[in-house]
């Protein structure tokens, strides 16, 4: 805990002894039933379960050698070196525990109330866990940006916003400016979205990095932002926009949906192009394939009717009336020998030799 003054009303009062191996190691075990303990003037051990009053003094002013341990320093005359066997009750610091702090899982430092493992309770910022940040937003539109914004933010901050809309509207955001340490699972520094009025709720995505949520816009009336910074590197932050948009309804009869979706542009989002193109080559290959068809069966007609003539038979143009001489494709059953698709074209000429 320090070097404390022990003049006048002595800080411990309830055991103490002399001793030429005296160390903070040997007073600790001979004071193990009590709160505190502490070593004076180099040979002098004292114990107590309360402090009445204690002034810290120079840690200088401290510099008696222990006789049971030389590297160690047992107090100075009316100087002493307090020690505590257990630490204030969470929330709470200073000699004797009367002082509050906001640390949300480890205990405070006795003399500064700064959070021990740097975790704040939420809501709360800084070394000493004493600025507010985050809150509750309901205002139509706003803007909310990291602390020391477009300067470098701080360290061990966790900040948490939720933005509320009247039921029945929804919340359009826009990160204009963002920039936090990177790492490829955001352990370091990260901004995360929440799927309705707090961190209980689903996570829509954690960033960080230089790559942000470009927009979102919520299906339900509300947002959470959680904003978390580690120890070391900092980066300018983020800057978001925000509008409520949508209808109030009069009724709150139901709770809203509270699926928030995020847009972020991709590569793999099919386009206007694509689908033309792909029309385009529907259609070119629909047209060839009746031409073919088409070429197949003119040639069927022409070795068909070679084959008549070398027999004895009649040309196909002298069996056509004159009204079905045109160029056309078309079809025709014939009554007589064959059924099959015919094409038909003035003269003829070209299918006979
Ligand atoms: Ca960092």
């Amino acid at each position: 805990m320090g070097c404390y003054q022990d003049s006048g009303n002595r800080v411990l009062t309830d055991y103490d002894y002399f001793s030429d191996s005296n160390a903070p190691a040997e007073c600790s075990k001979n004071c193990s039933n009590y709160k505190f303990f502490g070593v004076e003037a180099r040979n002098h051990c004292l114990c107590g379960n309360t402090i009445i009053s204690a002034t810290q003094a120079l840690e200088s002013e401290c510099r008696g050698i222990c006789p049971g341990n030389i590297s160690q320093i047992c107090g100075a005359d009316r100087r002493i070196n307090l020690y505590k066997h257990w630490g204030c009750p969470l929330g709470s610091y200073s000699v004797n525990c009367s002082k509050q702090c906001h640390c949300l899982v480890s205990s405070c430092d006795d003399v500064t109330g700064e959070c021990e493992n740097g975790g704040c309770k939420d809501g709360w910022k800084g070394i000493s866990c004493n600025e507010k940040c985050g809150g509750v937003l309901t205002d139509p539109f706003g803007v909310i940006t990291s602390h020391n914004f477009p300067s470098y933010y701080n360290s061990k901050v966790h900040c948490t916003w939720v933005i509320n809309a009247p039921e029945g509207c929804w919340i359009n955001g826009k990160f204009t400016d963002f920039a936090l340490e990177y790492h490829s699972n955001c352990i370091y520094d990260y901004l995360e979205l929440f799927n309705g009025p707090n961190a209980s709720y689903p996570s829509i995505g954690k960033f960080c990095g230089t790559v942000p949520p470009m927009q979102f816009t919520s299906q339900s009336n509300s947002v959470c932002i959680v904003f978390s910074t580690d120890s070391d590197n900092s980066e300018r932050g983020f800057r978001l926009t925000y509008t409520i948009s949508g209808q109030a309804k009069e009724t709150t009869a139901s709770k809203p949906s509270t699926t928030v979706t995020i847009s972020i542009p991709t590569a793999t989002t099919s386009s206007p192009t694509r689908n033309t193109t792909f029309a385009t080559t529907l259609a070119v290959s629909s047209v060839l394939g009746v031409v073919l068809v088409a070429v197949i069966i003119f040639i069927v007609v022409c070795i068909r009717r070679r084959h008549r003539q070398s027999t004895g038979g009649v040309s196909a143009s002298t069996e056509s009336s004159p009204e079905n001489n045109y160029d056309d494709l078309l079809t025709s059953r014939d009554p007589g020998n064959y059924d099959f698709l015919q094409m038909t074209t003035r003269g003829q000429q070209g299918c006979t030799n």
